[in-house]
């Protein structure tokens, strides 16, 4: 996909193509479709960063609030999304021990008893193991600092979901 293609895709095309690049939240990618045209595929993930930056608190943790758990029950029933899916599996949340899925379970549960929205990580950058320990640490943070760092997780998630539908696997510079 060559950077002209995208700039004369009509809002249905640029939405379907790019919908879900932030987790079921494809009001976002129907408004940075106004913003074409972009002189850069960065330029494209720079205006999604920009409308999440605009967002109030309770914006930025709805967009928390549309993530999965990690290997939760949308995991468990096969409902997750195709992106989650597949980024989930990458990271080995398909084979966790019986030991692994409690304590992840019981950490979740925390972390969203504690924030009020899920535990979010790029999980295509992480592995089972290393997601256990940060959740863990991140669970001891302020309010005002896990929404940040989980909305800099989101950022990253949309870069590889972003790489994955216009490189096919040549990696984007990464601007985070
Ligand atoms: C996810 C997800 O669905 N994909 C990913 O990388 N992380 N969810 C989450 N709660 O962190």
């Amino acid at each position: 996909m060559d950077l002209q293609a995208v700039n004369s895709m009509s809002y249905e095309q640029f939405l379907d193509i790019f919908g879900n690049i932030i987790e079921k939240c494809p009001i976002i990618t129907a408004a940075v479709w106004s913003r074409r045209p972009f002189s850069s595929f960065g330029g494209v993930e720079d205006s999604v960063y920009d409308f999440i930056e605009s967002l109030p608190i309770s914006g930025k943790e709805g967009i928390l609030r549309c993530h999965p758990d990690l290997a939760g029950r949308e995991l468990t029933s096969g409902t997750l999304t195709m992106e989650s899916q597949q980024e989930q599996r990458q990271a080995g949340l398909t084979s966790l021990s019986s030991r692994e899925r409690e304590i992840l379970t019981l950490l979740n549960t925390q972390y969203k008893k504690k924030f009020g929205f899920p535990f979010v990580i790029c999980a295509k950058m992480s592995v089972k193991e290393k997601i256990i320990e940060e959740l863990n640490a991140r669970l001891q943070n302020d309010p005002s600092i896990e929404l940040l760092k989980g909305i800099d997780e989101v950022k990253k998630i949309c870069h590889m979901r972003m790489e994955d539908i216009l490189c096919k696997g040549s990696p984007m510079p990464t601007k985070l």
